[in-house]
């Protein structure tokens, strides 16, 4: 039986209940957590938003209709309690509840594949497989929390500096991004592609606005698996005219920082942020020395791989900045004085990259003769070196990847546990 909400509603939550209410009448919502019955006394911890709340059953004291109700339920359960207040030194928040009144809304029959307060769970698929309640145990509570809150701060950032927020198309005709591979779909009678990043929309969009930033979803088609990775991920990316890449790296300074204030007010995550000035910046080429003399094999021009970093013993929040030429997309500016180098950086910590970006070519022939060197399909990109026409600013931004932004701040080891619902080589649901 299911017994309806109606037009019964919560009177408090967990965190509003302490000893003053003693004797008060009351009514809490919430998820069973555990259930023991002892002899003639049952107890019942129920868990909402804020925390625990326990409910304590006991024979002559409560309805035994109440009591036997409370017994059977098993966790997870959804249900509503309406009782009396009872000062108790040895329960959470020093109160527990005499139940009147309990209302099952969903009584839970099946046994769940894990417990509800388990801390860790060792195989990431069981818990990913059900999710919705995987989200309920602390240390994900925890983790997703502190993402809600660092994206408001880092959304505030934008907004006190003058940033328009944007949307761009997900849907588009052509690669931005080259090296990371596409996921294609159909478009009426076309082929489309789902969007590797805003890069094409974000700059065209500092013509009209200037600073513009947008948070939303990126598609790779990563064949990797690991811990890092995502084949849908969300990024925190933006955009600024009349500026280059060391002014871009001084605004991911300025973000990650704010970021981290806002997750520090969770305990247990020790993330203690660098002051904005003291972030180090090395070179490519600084980097490729330091990791041929520690003696493995990479030749200029080579990704940086992260065992390659680990090896040189990089930590923390650093900048690898001024990359080779070569491997960087069409839209990056090279140096003024050394044609093979870009103005481009990554933020990383430890060994992940967190962030990248770039100086960009504000100059359709340069652009285009990029294009045709990369054999790219010019024609496709025409609507785009249209807008090069028209007086594009100097222009530099990045992208910064969320997930890996969380990972960084609450010591989070897998990606899959800073997404909600993780998309990856072998994942497609929930
Ligand atoms: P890039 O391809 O380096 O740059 O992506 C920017 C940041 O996005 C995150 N990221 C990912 N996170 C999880 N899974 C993935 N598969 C994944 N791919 C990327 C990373 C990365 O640093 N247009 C440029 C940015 C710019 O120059 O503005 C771009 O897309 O944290």
């Amino acid at each position: 039986m299911v017994d309806e909400l109606g037009k019964i509603r919560r009177t408090h939550l967990s965190s509003s209940l302490d000893p003053s209410l003693d004797g008060q009448r009351i009514t809490v919502m919430g998820w069973v957590t555990a259930v023991r019955v002892h002899g003639s006394i049952t107890f019942t911890t129920i868990q909402d938003r804020h925390g625990p709340i326990q409910i304590v059953a006991k024979r002559g004291v409560c309805a035994d209709e109440a009591r036997s109700i409370l017994s059977a339920l098993k966790p997870h359960s959804s249900i509503s309690i309406s009782g009396e207040v009872s000062k108790s030194d040895r329960a959470p928040g020093g109160i527990e509840i005499i139940p009147h009144e309990i209302r099952v809304f969903s009584a839970v029959t099946k046994t769940p594949p894990f417990e509800p307060a388990a801390i860790s769970i060792k195989n990431i698929d069981t818990r990913l497989e059900s999710r919705c309640i995987d989200l309920r145990r602390e240390p994900l509570q925890h983790i997703f929390r502190a993402r809600s809150s660092a994206l408001s701060a880092v959304r505030n950032y934008f907004l006190d500096n003058d940033f328009t927020e944007i949307n761009t198309p997900k849907i588009i005709a052509s690669a931005t991004e080259g090296g990371a591979a596409l996921f294609s779909i159909f478009y009426y009678d076309k082929e489309a592609f789902l969007a590797q990043s805003p890069q094409l929309y974000k700059e065209q969009l500092t013509m009209s606005f200037e600073r513009v930033f947008e948070i939303a979803s990126i598609f790779r088609a990563e064949p990797s698996r690991t811990n890092r990775h995502l084949a849908e991920a969300i990024s925190i990316d933006l955009e600024e005219a009349f500026v280059d890449y060391n002014d871009i790296m001084e605004r991911v300074a300025d973000i990650v920082m704010v970021a981290a204030d806002a997750v520090r007010q969770y305990t247990g995550f020790k993330f203690e942020p660098p002051n904005t000035d003291s972030i180090p910046q090395y070179t490519y080429q600084e980097l490729s020395e330091r990791i041929k003399d520690a003696g493995s094999n990479m030749e200029w021009g080579d990704d940086l791989h992260p065992s390659w970093l680990r090896k040189i013993r990089l930590e923390g929040l650093y900048f690898i900045k001024d990359w080779p030429m070569g491997p960087k997309p069409f839209y990056v500016k090279t140096n003024a004085e050394n044609p093979d180098i870009s103005e481009s950086f990554d933020l990383m910590y430890n060994d992940l990259e967190l962030s990248s970006g770039s100086t960009r070519i504000q100059d359709r022939h340069t652009l285009k003769s990029n294009m045709q060197k990369k054999g790219m399909n010019v024609d496709s990109f025409e609507p785009h070196l249209n807008a090069f026409e028209y007086g594009m600013p100097p222009h530099a931004g990045c992208g910064i990847g969320l997930e890996r932004l969380m990972m960084a701040l609450t010591n989070t080891e897998n990606i899959r546990d800073a997404v909600f619902y993780p998309r990856d080589v072998d994942r497609l649901g929930p």
